[in-house]
């Protein structure tokens, strides 16, 4: 089934935050940001901007009529600065305008005056002053330290991974009216309605009650708009408040790239020992963490790190440690997969490395050290482990062992262009790993013309959930899917979400509104129980608007059983909670029962390097991939292909620049090149794994959004492999992503050495 959405798409009708209609007398903001990226801020002078055409006000920290504080897990982060920066793009001051020319104009008239202070960006130098933003964490399984001196083989080296800019089609924003008794609607394109609620109430000292907002869709997220959307409707509350004006705020994409954060950048440390038999017995890995300056989602980014830090492999003995380190760049955060794929990246790393010296393929050893079912995690949790049957499946459906006599055979007869295979697993924890958090809520109408409005937490980015709330209702009332409408995500119809991310908006949004509508239903059998003289409403049942009475049509249909209802008075509306059950966390065990459960895959990537130029494609991604039951294939295959170019784009060509003093150099589309349509894959073959275990997710499915991302990871390795083809000395630092001039540099790296290029 299509999206619901793929009609108003394609045709420019679908809303976003910049075609609300606007309401007369709107203004427009824009901020002043900072242009040092660490500093004392001795003074500001607004007073060019105040008096510049079509100013309506500049405000600054001291105008804020509550906290100057938008922390959502640590309150360590004002909204404005008020006496240091602590990077670049870091909010300063307000302007509000007629236009949105005259504001972006009269923020160019700020000046400030910042004494510098010294500018830390290297995670590792951040540790070693101790500068972090939360102590330290770590999971323990068995005794690596008895265990490595067992080994037959130890290995011990470094990872680095890059972070990754969102890159939402549709930048941050917001859109602040106000409301009968100094309350605020407020627009926003974000994944957290609430958590926009709270900061709202925070920095303006309203009361949540008084703030509705309302989300339609956005133009993507991908964990960018899970924290991060907080402070452009904060910027527009206060305006309004201040104003009593509706206010606006679009960024240009500039604006977005520079101060918003992005994926964390990680560099590890790992050591992993092997039997002859390449089990992997130990595996000792610390990760640090680029946290940026304040903490946003860091944290919880972290310990998703440590859950994955094992990826699909059960490991008996493992030590890992994660330090989260602050530094001068703007706060990172929330990236589909969370921290996870940076734990999995290092990982590979450490079996690439051994792989290398022992002269085994790769593969060899991911094969080996797959999860068997009830294998221990090193949090606690038991594996209902498909990691062995996805590979199987995959190696019997795609042939691993062609795929690479294919590319030796290629390579044993082409001397500068190489081909590259590698394998990549993938183990993801479904749940918000903060247990609470995984609760939904679902308000469900029908309406006396027999059409039913659905609204739940979930949010609308482009991957479909709207299209799975409204099968939902289709399927527990049996009807036609245009007899649903999914509506905006608002709060003052559903409160107190989590927000649509951790890949379980369907989930448990889904449930939720199961639940309302498997209500709402019992009470119209209720009522065709009566009007039927039945003795059983099990004997009575929906069918395409039908209704049928042991097997035998009735003279009642949908439309007319719906208004016997209301005449009856039986409610036709419902709202439904849903919480996942069986899910528990103790950190100060470090172990617990975190996820519903998993999602499994494997991949196989193909990679042709061009090893005079350093220029690469990826050939092929071809996976089993574990759905559960798929609700809907069109969404779902979309999520996996869309997650697979991402994941791909952060491994090779996406490339986040900041230089030493925090500027973000890779601050456009010019200078941040991103997959485009030539760089997808020829060929992305998905198979889905038929899980019949019983799970978790709405009507046995399983969330798709987040794990295929990590497919992509294989790119680098089959990349790596390519170059190895070529010249087998060739020993490039794991330190993605693997651009084309990284490949160049490491095939070359004597004579760029001569001449001086590269690093
Ligand atoms: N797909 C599209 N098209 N746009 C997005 O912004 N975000 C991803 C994923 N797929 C995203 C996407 C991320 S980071 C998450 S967590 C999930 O969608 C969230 O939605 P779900 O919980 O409904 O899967
Ligand atoms: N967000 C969050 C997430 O707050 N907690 C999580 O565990 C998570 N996981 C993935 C993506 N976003
Ligand atoms: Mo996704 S990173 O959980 O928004």
């Amino acid at each position: 089934m299509k999206n619901v959405d793929s009609r108003s798409h394609v045709r420019g009708e679908s809303v976003y935050l910049d075609d609300i209609p606007l309401v007369q007398g709107t203004l427009y903001a824009c901020v002043f940001d900072s242009p040092h990226a660490h500093g004392i801020l001795k003074s500001l002078d607004t007073s060019e901007a105040e008096k510049a055409e079509g100013v309506v006000k500049v405000i600054t920290a001291q105008d804020l009529p509550g906290e100057n504080q938008i922390g959502g897990v640590i309150p360590d982060e004002p909204l404005l600065a008020d006496d240091e920066v602590h990077f670049q793009g870091m909010l300063v001051a307000i302007v509000l305008a007629v236009s949105e020319e005259a504001a972006r104009l009269a923020v160019k008239k700020i000046t400030a005056e910042i004494e510098p202070l010294e500018i830390v960006t290297d995670p590792r130098v951040a540790y070693a002053k101790n500068d972090l933003i939360v102590p330290p964490k770590a999971f323990h399984l068995g005794d690596t330290h008895t265990a490595f001196r067992a080994c037959d083989h130890i290995f011990e080296g470094r990872a680095d991974v890059n972070g990754q800019e969102h890159l939402y089609i549709e930048t941050q924003g917001a859109y602040t009216i106000p409301t009968e008794a100094g309350g605020l609607r407020v627009y926003s394109s974000t994944q957290g309605p609430t958590a926009v609620q709270r900061c709202v109430s925070r920095v303006t000292g309203l009361p949540m009650h008084l703030i509705e907002v309302d989300v339609q869709r956005l133009g993507g997220g991908f964990g960018g708009k899970e924290d991060q959307a907080n402070a452009w409707a904060a910027i527009c509350a206060v305006g309004t408040m201040l104003t009593k004006r509706p206010v606006k705020y679009a960024l240009h994409r500039m604006e977005d790239m520079r101060m918003t954060g992005k994926r964390h950048p990680y560099s590890a440390d790992y050591k992993i020992g092997l039997n002859k038999d390449l089990k992997i017995v130990a595996y000792e890995a610390v990760f640090y963490q680029n946290a940026g300056a304040a903490a946003d989602l860091s944290p919880p980014v972290l310990e998703r790190t440590l859950f994955h830090c094992t990826n699909s492999y059960y490991v008996p003995n493992v030590t890992a440690t994660a330090y989260s380190c602050r530094t001068n760049l703007p706060p990172n955060t929330a990236f589909r997969g969370f921290g996870g794929p940076q734990g999995m990246f290092v990982i590979e790393s450490a079996i690439a490395q051994a792989a290398e010296h022992l002269n085994v393929p790769a593969s060899d050893i991911q094969r080996a050290n797959l999860l068997q079912v009830d294998d221990e995690f090193p949090y606690g949790q038991l594996a209902e482990s498909e990691a062995v049957t996805s590979w199987e499946q995959a190696d019997g459906a795609f042939d691993f062992a062609r795929h690479q006599r294919e590319a030796d055979e290629f390579n044993s007869n082409s001397k500068y262009i190489k081909k590259g295979v590698a394998l990549m697993p993938v183990c993801f924890g479904i749940s918000f790993t903060k247990t609470p958090m995984n609760q939904a809520r679902s308000l469900v109408h029908v309406y006396t013309d027999g059409s039913v409005a659905v609204s739940t937490g979930a949010v609308e980015m482009g991957q479909g959930v709207n299209t799975k709330m409204a099968q939902v209702a289709a399927r527990v009332f049996s009807l036609p899917i245009e007899r649903i409408k999914v509506h905006t995500t608002n709060t003052l119809r559903i409160a107190n979400t989590s927000p649509t991310a951790a890949s379980a908006a369907a989930d448990l949004n889904g449930r939720a509104t199961q639940i309302a509508c498997e209500t709402i239903l019992a009470r119209l059998k209720e009522v065709a129980k009566g009007l039927l003289g039945a003795e059983n409403t099990a004997d009575i049942v929906f069918e395409n608007g039908f209704i049928f009475h042991k097997g035998e049509p009735t003279d009642w249909d949908w439309l007319k059983l719906v208004n016997e209802a209301q005449m009856q008075r039986v409610s036709l509306s419902e709202h439904s909670h849903y919480a996942t059950a069986g899910i528990h966390f103790d950190w100060g065990t470090a172990k617990g029962h975190p996820f519903a459960y998993h999602v499994y895959g494997a991949a196989i990537v193909g990679v042709t390097v061009d090893c005079l130029r350093g220029i690469y494609e990826v050939d092929y991604v071809k996976t089993v991939h574990d759905f559960g039951h798929t609700m809907n294939k069109a969404v779902d295959y979309g999520q996996v292909e869309g997650g697979i170019v991402q994941g791909i784009g952060w491994m090779t060509m996406e490339e986040v620049v900041y230089d030493e003093q925090g500027k973000l150099r890779s601050n456009a589309l010019s200078t941040y090149k991103i997959p485009d349509i030539y760089s997808v894959p020829k060929t992305i073959d998905i198979i889905p794994l038929e899980t019949s275990r019983e799970n978790l997710g709405v009507f046995s499915s399983k969330a798709v959004g987040e794990p295929p991302l990590m497919y992509g990871i294989g790119a680098y390795f089959a990349i790596r492999n390519a170059i190895r083809a070529y010249n087998s000395t060739v020993d490039p630092a794991f330190d993605a992503p693997f651009t084309a001039e990284k490949v160049l540099m490491s095939l070359y790296r004597e004579i760029s050495k001569e001449m001086k290029v590269g690093k």
